[in-house]
């Protein structure tokens, strides 16, 4: 099984700490976005929308990051990643369509913006574009730290792809100055993923934006 990924992208790291959270064996297929290496025809040809992560088993190609964790949990169901049950398996879904709908647009505007412009020369972070965006983050960060007061993870006290979809923007939360300050139940679990071994071998695996 092969990911092809940016190095410190937290939509490549979520894939990555999902496969080893499973046990499963992958190779890596790094991608430089500063060489537009993602931008080929022949990238294209893997995924046309020439983004990553994109996955190859065994000749089957999938894209999204979320649908990709979904296909690697399904294959070790015993490990309740994705819920069996009808309900759970919903409020897992939810949390992950959240997290494509909402969590994800509030959070990549303000790493692009501290961190990718950096990256790719591209000037300096635009202030209002920072402010809309941590006004932005601020109203999601809030719907999902109260969703986390009395629970251990985003959906109860066992960990679920829900957690490792949404944990993996938290990697960036100090290189992209997130303001996080208020929010302690978010803090709190994040600090709790990143105790997870597959947490640790996924950030040493794929690192952070600022490593590049
Ligand atoms: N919804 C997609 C988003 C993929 C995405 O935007 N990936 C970024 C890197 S983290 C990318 O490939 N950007 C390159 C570009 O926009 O040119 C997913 O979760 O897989």
């Amino acid at each position: 099984m092969k990911f092809y990924m940016f190095r410190g992208s937290p939509r490549a790291f979520k894939v990555m700490a999902v496969a080893n959270h499973l046990g499963l064996d992958y190779e890596l297929q790094p991608l430089d976005p500063t060489k537009g290496e993602h931008l080929t025809a022949e990238y294209a040809a893997v995924n046309p929308n020439k983004r990553i992560p994109a996955m190859e088993d065994d000749g089957f190609i999938l894209w999204e990051s979320n649908a990709i964790t979904q296909y690697l949990a399904s294959k070790k169901p015993e490990a309740g990643l994705l819920p069996p049950d009808g309900q759970a398996r919903a409020q897992m879904n939810q949390w992950q369509f959240w997290d494509m709908s909402s969590w994800d647009p509030a959070c990549a505007p303000i790493v692009f913006e501290r961190l990718v412009k950096k990256m790719l020369g591209m000037g300096e972070p635009d202030p209002a574009k920072i402010q809309e965006g941590e006004q932005n983050f601020r109203h999601y960060a809030q719907v999902l730290n109260d969703n986390l007061k009395g629970r251990k993870f985003v959906t109860g006290n066992t960990v679920t792809l829900a957690d490792f979809s949404l944990g993996a923007q938290l990697n960036l939360a100090q290189p992209a100055q997130f303001p996080l300050a208020p929010f302690d139940e978010i803090k709190r679990w994040h600090a709790s993923l990143m105790e997870l071994p597959a947490w640790r071998t996924a950030l040493a695996r794929c690192g952070v934006v600022t490593d590049l």
